[in-house]
């Protein structure tokens, strides 16, 4: 493994060069409150667009008057579906090769769908305009539980799409239903258990919003968006809208988080775009926060059964689920084409089985589409929960201790790359190793024992753990696309002549820190100094093609691509050298940065001297720059151990999450602080999923979540202190060896915090009980009576 050695080295002057420790060169601007957010964009002569959304989730629309608004003396045009179907316009592509209205034609199918749109002078006339649209509803019985889609009688939703006479909307499987069947049958232990992961909402900081700038002269498009997927973006207006694509730029400034929510294109980009050419003026729209809670991509929304079968003494042979898919009013999910169910399909985890099997049914009902991977590679976070709920489930009812019984069951270290019974190709692991050192540092043994005496006391302390493996990096071009886009990635270096470099990437960060991350990887392979590497991304104008920043795919394919355009460049730097040494190639060493003649490290040139060289006078052909494009062979899969302990107020069910550690193993490490800062924010997100979030609905679709004042964000008073670890196993198809990180948390820590609330909750006999796991859910498991969600 030579290639994957940590060089953590300094250059001739002794800065830092490479992995490691850096702080993030982004930092300076945000915390002085310099970064530039689409909102920060205003142009001359600037419109403000605002969307007028449907009150109730299902309803024809019989008529739309927008004659008053149209007087207001501010507005500049009021726009309704049938105006866009005029174009046809009215209907846009979703991710997932079903349709969604850009704006209603026939019907609302669900609460905070887009009715029409205003273009005013400022933002406040075109939203109080949108209180003068007089728009008449017959309201139609809605489905609200996704239990309840399949009925005879259901309503149907999407009486849209041709000849459909139900809300069924696909039929998915994975693994050998026979085998696993057979294995079922002859199992000395079955457990079943019915769980559901509620719907959630990644609710970044900013929310979504554009500014559409059409040029008529030049004809030329450019929007300014809170999109994670500058590049496929660009290419879905021109294939939907027929603006070439040369003529379309889009920009993605900072962002201030994305999460999964910023991968689709929403009806209110659609619309700025239409505004704009309409109006002939650039228009911006931003959402406030209800409608970015109401009408924005979700996540999750799986009703699961969960079956797992194993011997008397604990040894794992089968996992079986039957998923219920609640997609909400139009199939908006993100993933490749071929896995409608994303990655579910590594439900088996971490463990070797003889047998695995899935049948999933998604359906329409009348809640916002979306099914965004939110931190979580395409329904990982799902998949985890199952079997890490499984597991503890199995643990329960062998009274055997669950640490122990993840280790019985672990893949090991010899058997990869493991093939999974659903056909993932695990490229490298090393559980064993996690799980000790997360043991260790959460003092496992000594927490048992307080625990042990704590319950005599009546108190109601809980351990969980929760030990994951995620697929990440989408990924192979043969296997993976996304409307028909190809998953690989570009990547631009140029060196300048005095030995500063650029590197242009295809990925865009929404507050990750690749500014700082991506220059540490060409530092490392070049021997620059990070801080002369400029990172440019986010401008369809200024980098190369390639699919966006979700699935935690940066690191696995651009991170790559961006080390294997470094060597292209340092190959041209050893021919240059060899020229300026006077030496054939083959008798130069590179090192920190410089190439020395082998045997006499006196006779030597950096990589600045050849840079100026390589500008220079005299007959070399090119500069020093090159082009690669890189298609993976294989996702990475990262894994982890987690360990939470909560205590259960056993008068007021308040759950307070006492400590929690986490010890990932995401291979080569770029930069382990930014890591550590990945893994904490995520444990976050877990412990707010766990405990505190759901996007309810009433009977009648009405969403009940629709501010931080229903739908709570954990904050520095509802967590924990984090203690991160890591150990490190190499991707060894990767060309430094780095697996992704970015969602490793959110994925892992949900299971890690539920099965400590269950553990702490076991004097009541409780197995299971579904998140949020609030105040009264835990009371009503306290009485014995989870409450079903
Ligand atoms: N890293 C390092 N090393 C390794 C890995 C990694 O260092 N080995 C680092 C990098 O470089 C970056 C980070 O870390 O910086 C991350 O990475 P990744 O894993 O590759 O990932 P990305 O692609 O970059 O990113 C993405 C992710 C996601 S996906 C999400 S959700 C989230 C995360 O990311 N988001 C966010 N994180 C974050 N952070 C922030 N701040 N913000 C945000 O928004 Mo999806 O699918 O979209 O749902």
């Amino acid at each position: 493994h030579a290639t994957h050695r940590r060089r953590e080295f300094t250059d001739n002057d002794g800065h830092p060069v490479g992995y490691g420790r850096m702080l993030r060169k982004e930092d300076p601007r945000f915390v002085r409150g310099q970064g530039k957010y689409v909102d920060d964009v205003v142009l001359p002569g600037m419109l403000h667009l605002a969307i007028l959304r449907s009150p109730v989730a299902h309803a024809r629309i019989l008529s739309i008057d927008t004659s008053a608004a149209e007087a207001h003396p501010k507005v500049k045009a009021v726009v309704t579906g049938a105006d866009l179907a005029k174009q046809g316009l009215a209907w846009m592509p979703t991710l997932s090769n079903d349709v969604q209205a850009v704006l209603v034609t026939d019907k609302v199918r669900f609460q905070g769908q887009e009715v029409a749109f205003v273009v005013a002078e400022d933002r406040y006339s075109a939203r109080d305009a949108l209180e003068l649209i007089d728009v008449e509803y017959d309201v139609l019985p809605a489905v609200a539980d996704v239990r309840n889609a399949l009925a005879p009688d259901a309503p149907v939703i999407r009486d849209d799409l041709d000849g459909k006479k139900d809300n069924h909307c696909f039929d998915w499987e994975t693994g050998d239903e026979a085998a696993t069947a057979k294995v079922f049958d002859e199992a000395q232990v079955k457990v079943t258990q019915d769980m559901v992961y509620p719907r959630v909402h990644p609710a970044p900081m900013e929310t979504c919003g554009c500014v559409a700038d059409f040029e008529r002269v030049a004809g030329k498009l450019t929007l300014w968006c809170t999109s994670q997927a500058p590049h496929a973006h660009r290419t879905l207006y021109a294939l939907v809208a027929g603006i070439p694509e040369h003529k379309i730029r889009v920009i993605s400034p900072d962002i201030g988080g994305g999460f999964g929510n910023k991968v689709p294109i929403y009806p209110g980009y659609v619309c700025s775009v239409v505004a704009s050419i309409v109006t002939g003026k650039p228009v911006k729209w931003m959402e406030d926060r209800a409608e970015n809670l109401i009408s924005t991509g979700f996540a999750r929304d799986y009703v699961m059964r969960g079956e797992i079968a194993a011997t008397k003494d604990g040894r794992i042979q089968a996992i079986r689920t039957n998923v219920l898919a609640d997609h909400g009013a139009f199939n908006g999910t993100a993933a490749p084409v071929k896995y409608p169910a994303g990655f579910f399909g590594v439900f088996t985890g971490s463990y070797d089985l003889d047998a695995a099997y899935c049948k999933m049914t998604a359906v329409y009902t009348n809640k916002a589409p979306g099914g965004v991977a939110y931190a979580c590679s395409f329904r990982i976070t799902e998949a985890v929960y199952l079997v890490e709920r499984l597991v503890d489930c199995l643990a329960y009812e062998l009274k055997m201790d669950p640490a122990e019984l993840r280790r019985k069951n672990f893949i090991r270290p010899e058997q990869f790359p493991y093939t999974t019974q659903t056909g993932w190709v695990y490229d490298s692991g090393e559980y064993e190793r996690t799980l000790d050192k997360a043991m260790e540092l959460a003092d496992y043994a000594g927490l048992r024992r307080e625990q042990a005496q704590r319950r005599e006391h009546g108190e109601l302390m809980g351990i969980g753990m929760s030990f994951f493996t995620e697929a990440v990096g989408a990924g192979p071009r043969k296997d993976m696309d996304i409307l028909g886009l190809g998953m690989a990635d570009g990547c631009e270096l140029r060196v300048h002549p005095t030995g500063k470099a650029v590197v242009r990437l295809s990925v865009q960060s929404q507050g990750q820190g690749h500014e700082t991350t991506f220059a540490q990887i060409v530092a490392e392979e070049l021997g620059i100094p990070p801080e002369d590497i400029d990172v440019v991304h986010g401008d369809t104008d200024n980098t190369p093609f390639g699919l966006g920043t979700y699935g935690s795919r940066s690191t696995p394919v651009s991170g790559a691509a961006a080390a294997l355009v470094a060597r292209k460049v340092r190959d041209k730097a050893r021919i240059i050298a060899s020229g300026m040494l006077e030496c054939s190639i083959a008798d130069l060493e590179w090192e920190k940065g410089s190439f020395h003649v082998t045997g006499d490290p006196t006779q030597s040139v950096t990589i600045q001297d050849i840079a100026m060289r390589a500008h220079g006078a005299g007959d070399l052909p090119e500069g020093l720059e090159a082009q690669i494009c890189y298609n993976p062979e294989n996702l990475t899969y990262p894994f982890g151990c987690y360990i939470c302990v909560v205590d259960v107020d056993p008068g007021t069910a308040v759950v307070k999450v006492r400590k929690f550690v986490a010890v990932d193993d995401c291979g080569t490490q770029i930069n382990p602080m930014i890591i550590e800062g990945q893994v904490q924010g995520g444990c976050a997100e877990g412990v707010g999923m766990a405990l505190m979030q759901m996007i309810a609905f009433d009977e009648d679709g009405n969403c009940l979540s629709a501010s931080f004042m229903d739908y709570l964000i954990p904050t520095a008073l509802e967590v924990p202190h984090w203690i991160n670890g890591s150990t490190v196993t190499p991707s060894p198809h990767h060309p430094i060896g780095a697996k992704g990180v970015g969602e490793s948390a959110t994925v892992g820590s949900p299971p890690a915090v539920v099965n400590a609330v269950i553990d702490a909750l076991a004097p009541f006999g409780i197995r299971h009980a579904d998140m949020p796991l609030t105040p009264s859910r835990v009371w009503d498991a306290m009485q014995g009576h989870p409450t079903p969600s």
